[in-house]
């Protein structure tokens, strides 16, 4: 399992790593420390962010179809635990999870939302890995028999081609038979809708990206002039995926520790891409890691879908 602190230190390293690269560009994990997280939160609260909110409402319009795959002995472990809105809903509905494991990049995020999660539910085993999943980790061990992952809020959107077979890959060797898989995905749809989801009124969405600026400017002692870049989301078609940038207004020097980085007017950092799918796309991606397609959940409006998979 990688520690936070191995963490703290590689940031540094991935930081001039990235923006040495031509072009620029640093993973979107970093946009997630306390404040990136508690701005991502914001975010779903955006009248234009509509996977959240339409991954809630799958969730409750299927609550018992979802019961049933869940199973009545069951542990659940999630990806990415800030979601913890989802997660509440299901510990409160669901009678058949008897544990709860959460993972989360953020500690202080998520010790923070299970020390509620675990006065609210007395009875339930809680667990918690402070853990990048995108690196190998182990999970800690477990009462229950039946494992299920939930990976929701379409996060596998956020890895390339190569990272989300090696994440699909890893989890399928996490369970056995009879294991679950619960996933969120985004669907591709209307570019007009993808590119206000990214580009909000409020510019919560912006000052996410632009977080990561002032991330290093605090942790790596760096001298971003924040108002010398400007955020920029777009769809590439092609790819199939959002996409986010730092654009740099002006040719500029900026220092990191010891080191100097420049940028040339209208060059970017690509922050975080957020790859879509259909559902067969995903269910493809899904049995080339080993997994069965065994049911897909989705609003009316073919916005977002919920997968299970099993092994
Ligand atoms: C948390 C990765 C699913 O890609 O939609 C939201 C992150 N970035 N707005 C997404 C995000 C900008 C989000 N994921």
């Amino acid at each position: 399992m990688t520690s936070v602190k191995a963490m703290e230190k590689s940031f540094y390293k991935d930081v001039l790593t990235g923006l040495r690269s031509v072009p620029k560009r640093l993973e979107p994990k970093y946009l997630y420390d306390y404040r990136g997280s508690e701005l991502f939160e914001e975010i779903t609260k955006t009248p234009e962010y509509y996977p959240t909110r339409t991954e809630m409402r799958i969730l409750k319009k299927e609550l018992n179809s979802i019961s049933d795959y869940i199973g009545d002995e069951a542990a659940l472990i999630e990806f990415g635990s800030g979601s913890s809105e989802k997660i509440k809903f299901l510990l409160h509905h669901l009678k058949g999870i008897k544990e709860y494991v959460a993972i989360d990049i953020s500690e202080s995020f998520l010790l923070q939302s299970v020390e509620k999660l675990k006065k609210e539910h007395q009875h339930l085993y809680v667990h918690t890995v402070c853990a990048d999943y995108t690196v190998p980790f182990s999970l800690p061990s477990l009462k229950a028999k039946k494992k299920v992952l939930f990976f929701p809020g379409s996060t596998i959107g956020n890895f390339d081609k190569q990272e989300r077979k090696t994440f699909l890959n890893r989890m399928s060797t996490l369970l056995t038979k009879g294991d679950g898989f619960i996933i969120g995905v985004d669907l591709k749809k209307d570019e007009k809708l993808l590119h206000s989801a990214y580009n909000d009124a409020k510019q919560v969405t912006r000052a996410f990206n632009l977080n990561l600026l002032q991330r290093m400017n605090r942790e790596l002692l760096a001298n971003f002039m924040v108002e010398n870049f400007e955020h920029k989301a777009f769809y590439n078609h092609e790819e199939g995926r959002i996409e986010m940038h730092i654009e740099s207004l002006k040719e500029q020097l900026v220092t990191i520790g010891e080191e100097e980085i420049s940028f040339q007017k209208g060059e970017t950092i690509h922050t975080e891409s957020s790859y879509k799918f259909s559902v067969q796309e995903f269910q493809n991606l899904a049995k080339e890691a080993n997994f069965i397609p065994k049911k897909v959940w989705t609003d009316e409006e073919n916005l977002f879908s919920v997968h299970y998979l099993e092994v």
